[in-house]
């Protein structure tokens, strides 16, 4: 079948090209080619400009498309998101006829040094099947979007001027194998570049560098296409053949927290390579994956290639400032989701120090809604392209030693390709383990990989006892198989709950080595309404038929970079050390939690705040604690404080790093110290009065029929009354969850809830207003009464009881208990004695520390890209909303309130698709409740977790209110 078919259907990786080799630094000549190609975009394959590839054809009123580009960011076609499902019929090899295809020219001149002789015109990625021409030669085609290709022009180029022609194809038989969920974008979308291959040149080189972690031996072997010469200064290594196996006494071994490289030079007659070698061992022994000896904790996440304006084509700076966020949040770990990364971001890898589980191009993920039938990786006719996909990646990474494991693909099924392909590389580099979540029996694999699973599962793999491999005669393969989740965590919207949990088994657990987030990224389009306003699109808002809409937005950054609560919570959960103060016992507990690094870069201090206002501070002496020890330091003595009074230990870089500055804080841990035993509660003073046809409870007015409050203090307010919906988090909604809340939630009405007042009783010294809370269609309600009193006067104290009693066959978890507040817009500056200062919920609020906190209510918010609920401060003792000229209210909570305040109702917030859409109204709305449900990863895995469910249960809200003047 495959001759007769044309270069873009045929199942084959493409013809042409060179052999596969390593990325290398040379000082043979090069040129780049990136910069304006002349582009044409026609509908169809069919729809070719005649001649285009043609040395002479005039293209001079053609437009121009930047390389590296997508051209469906540069106003050709549209973009398009879909996670599982193809955006074309499953039926392989072929793609649609509606298939667009990008012609791109572009001329240069070959300066008049450039020496003659063997050249090659490299393309690092082109997404998703090209051809190519050189002054209308054609040199041959390529698929694997990326992956490089090579092809040979030494022999066309001619001095002066060149014509390289080159025509993309939106969709080919590689659209089968690239199924990863994300935007299919097309085009040359990394660099283009044409290197001279001198004559006795060093076409190629691995680098085998091993380190004896018993004897501190770093172990050299360098295999060279051609002998060549080895200089590496530091090693005192100058010209010596770099075949020899070397040995050197007392090397300083490279890891992810130590990343140390040491220069070298490849040198023959022709051509001089300079490269890093880290000495480093990776294996995987007595069911554990190790790295220098080492059990490794994988602290890690999966990076998809990202940037909002570029898509795929990731501008330089972008990738340092991915390494560098990542690095500052205790991140050591990335899985390159699900494909090499561009050739520089391993570079970075090496230098900054992350551990890399290099990822193959491929996914089939399609397959699994047609029952995996003509799966490319159980068919003979795709091995070709399969194996040349992973040889493509080995080659051109494998001298990188942040790369630890080498990953077949994604999601791909089961078939005998896959186990070619590990064995391929097996051979080909028997120094990393290899890794395939999506086969179960993992009979090829060399750790045990799961995405998503639940704690409990994890808990049970930990312990050796996971139900047997579907194929029995596998089990003991697996059964002896370090254990490390690809995928967890669903970063989707406002969450993900139930990290802590996860770290706990895998800190418990010597066969859990940890795992990786999913993902790194929101793979937001930047886009501006017709206001201006900037937003980020996701699937379905460029009119795709099949597309998965918010689904692509599931990262730990939000698609302009800024860290989501998810990031920061998560930095914390993982951070390589832990403090736990005793201030009873005038101790702190010191626990290093790094692979390898002492306590030694770390400087730490103390600090005691009264009320969330520091008291004092000072420097803490800790010594050097070795990696995996503890120490159980000695607090100086403390001062007290006037009120709550908490401690709090950091540790934070003692001296700069290549990744940030002295300062930066690595980890912290807090204690209470002192409670506050003051008296804050006001005692019931006040009389019940009628004036001027409102109840008055000291500096409260309340509507006589509704009982409801219209007044404080003069001001205008709304409520408060029940409320007990959220607008729903992606986790809520559980797309690929178990059990959707959401849903739920809706069916039962807590979004419509009505109130009917059952009476209002003015008693001589409180108000009580008894209510029953209750949605249309249902008998579930909520008897709910209000009990209103206050201190004295008008300027007095406000204080509010609310007992809640769930009434009615009542099952499910409720997403918040509390009262709901509307108060007047100009109330806008808000502070705070709670936890922060990000927002936080009760299974992610580990970062977030007791302290006294200022903001707004605009900054309050978390522009999570699909609206939902968010911006949580939790633990909060008092809060104030003032104006700006200084006079407002506060709340305090009894004992403690969780609160959102935002210029938008929940049903705002639920109604809308994206954050332009929230518009100011003229009311601040406050959510003071009692309790919140969880959040879970439901959205793609576990929800929350039974110890964060809100039940209904009988509850209690107590508050007071006080003018602020
Ligand atoms: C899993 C995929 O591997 C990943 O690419 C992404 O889609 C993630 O889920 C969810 O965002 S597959 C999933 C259907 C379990």
């Amino acid at each position: 079948m495959s001759q007769s078919l044309p270069y873009h259907l045929d199942p084959g990786p493409g013809t042409g090209g060179r052999t596969p080799r390593a990325t290398s630094t040379s000082d043979a000549p090069s040129l780049s080619l990136d910069g304006d190609w002349r582009f044409r975009l026609v509908p169809t394959v069919a729809d070719a400009t005649a001649g285009f590839h043609d040395a002479d054809f005039d293209d001079a009123d053609w437009a121009t498309l930047p390389v590296p580009a997508h051209w469906q960011l540069h106003g050709y076609g549209k973009p398009a998101y879909t996670n599982v499902q193809y955006p074309f019929p499953v039926d392989p090899p072929f793609v649609p006829d509606e298939n667009p295809t990008g012609e791109y020219r572009r001329t240069f001149q070959l300066p008049q040094s450039w020496p003659g002789g063997d050249a090659v015109l490299r393309f690092e990625g082109v997404d998703s099947c090209f051809a190519v021409w050189c002054n209308g030669v054609e040199l041959g085609n390529s698929k694997g979007s990326r992956l490089p290709v090579e092809f040979a022009v030494g022999e066309l180029l001619a001095p002066g001027e060149n014509v390289i022609a080159v025509r993309v194809h939106q969709w080919s038989s590689g659209s089968y194998l690239e199924d990863q969920d994300m935007w299919w974008l097309s085009g040359i979308f990394r660099s283009v570049s044409i290197l001279a291959r001198p004559a006795d040149g060093l076409a190629d080189f691995f680098v085998h560098a091993d380190f004896d972690h018993q004897t501190g031996t770093g172990r050299l072997r360098v295999e060279t296409s051609t002998p060549a010469l080895l200089s590496i200064p530091e090693l005192g290594v100058t010209d010596a053949p770099a075949a020899e196996v070397r040995e050197f006494a007392d090397v300083e071994p490279w890891s992810a927290e130590s990343p140390r490289l040491y220069d070298a030079e490849l040198a023959t007659p022709g051509e001089r390579v300079r490269l890093r070698i880290g000495f480093r061992t990776v294996a995987v022994r007595d069911g554990q994956l190790l790295v220098n000896g080492k059990a490794i904790l994988l602290r890690g996440v999966n990076r998809h290639e990202w940037h909002p304006d570029h898509g795929r084509a990731v501008p330089a700076e972008t990738r340092r400032e991915d390494l560098l966020l990542m690095k500052r949040h205790n991140i050591n770990a990335v899985r390159t989701s699900h494909y090499p990364p561009h050739p520089d971001f391993l570079a970075l890898c090496d230098e900054l120090g992350l551990w890399v589980i290099d990822e193959c191009d491929l996914e089939t993920h399609g397959f699994s809604l047609v029952g995996w039938a003509g799966n490319p990786s159980a068919d003979p006719v795709w091995r070709p392209a399969l194996l040349d996909r992973m040889r493509r990646m080995v080659e051109r990474d494998k001298n990188h030693p942040s790369i630890i494991i080498w990953s077949l693909g994604n999601e791909a099924g089961t078939g005998d390709n896959l186990a070619a392909m590990a064995d391929w590389t097996h051979d080909r580099d028997p120094g990393r383990p290899i890794h395939y979540e999506g086969d179960y029996d993992s009979p090829y694999v060399d750790v045990y990989s799961r995405m998503y699973p639940k704690h409990a599962e994890v808990a049970a793999i930990g312990l050796g006892e996971e139900p047997v491999t579907a194929d029995p005669r596998l089990d003991a393969h697996r059964r002896g198989l370090p254990f490390i989740m690809c995928e967890y965590a669903h970063a989707m919207g406002t969450g993900p709950g139930g990290l802590r949990e996860y770290q706990e088994l895998f800190e418990r657990h010597p066969r859990n080595q940890g795992g990786f987030v999913w993902e790194w990224i929101d793979h937001g389009i930047r886009q501006h309404a017709e206001d201006g306003t900037e937003f980020f699109a996701y699937g379905g808002d460029f009119g795709e038929v099949v597309h998965d809409g918010n689904f692509v937005a599931d990262g730990l950054l939000f698609p302009d970079r800024q860290p989501s609560p998810g990031l920061v919570e998560f930095g914390k959960i993982i951070a390589p050390v832990r403090i736990t103060p005793d201030p009873a016992a005038g101790t702190v507990l010191v626990e290093n939690g790094y692979d390898f690094a002492d306590t030694a870069h770390l400087a730490f201090t103390w600090s005691v705040a009264a009320e969330g206002v520091e008291v004092e501070s000072g420097v803490l002496e800790v010594p050097a604690i070795a990696a995996g020890g503890s120490a159980t330091v000695a607090l100086p003595e403390l001062p007290s404080g006037k009120g709550e009074t908490w401690l709090t230990i950091s540790a934070a870089l003692a001296g700069g790093t290549s990744w940030a500055q002295a300062g930066h804080e690595i980890a912290w841990g807090e204690a209470l110290i002192a409670t506050d035993d003051a008296e804050r509660a006001p005692t019931n003073g006040s009389i019940v009065e009628v004036r001027d046809g409102l109840i008055v409870v000291g500096p409260g007015a309340f509507d006589p029929h509704s009982g409801v409050l219209r007044e404080f203090a003069g001001i205008g307010v709304e409520g408060p009354v029940l409320d007990v919906w959220r607008a729903p988090t992606d986790n809520d909604v559980a797309m690929h969850g178990e059990w959707s809340a959401a849903t739920e939630w809706r069916r039962i009405g807590l979004d419509r809830l009505t109130h009917r007042v059952i009476a209002v009783e003015t008693g001589e010294r409180e108000l009580v207003v008894r209510t029953r809370v209750a949605a249309a269609t249902t008998n579930l309600g909520f008897r709910t009464d209000y009990h209103w009193s206050a201190q004295g006067s008008d300027d007095g104290a406000l204080r509010l009881r609310v007992d809640v009693t769930p009434d009615g066959p009542w099952w499910c978890p409720l997403p918040r208990i509390g009262v709901r507040l509307g108060v007047p817009g100009r109330f806008e500056n808000v502070e705070w004695f709670g936890r922060g200062p990000g927002e936080a919920y009760p299974d992610m609020r580990e970062a977030a520390r007791v302290g006294r906190f200022t903001s707004t209510v605009d900054d309050l918010q978390t522009p999570y890209v699909f609206p939902q609920e968010n911006g949580n401060r939790t633990g909060v003792r008092w809060a104030s909303l003032t104006a700006s000229d200084g006079t407002g209210f506060r709340i305090d909570g009894h004992p403690h309130l969780e609160v959102t305040a935002r210029r938008w109702t929940s049903a705002d917030l639920d109604a809308a698709k994206h954050t332009n859409e929230l518009r100011a109204g003229e009311l601040v709305w406050l959510n003071l409740d009692i309790a919140q449900q969880g959040l879970g990863s439901a959205s793609c895995g576990p929800g929350v977790l039974p110890k964060y469910r809100l039940l209904p249960v009988p509850s209690t809200i107590e508050l007071t209110l006080r003018p602020v003047r």
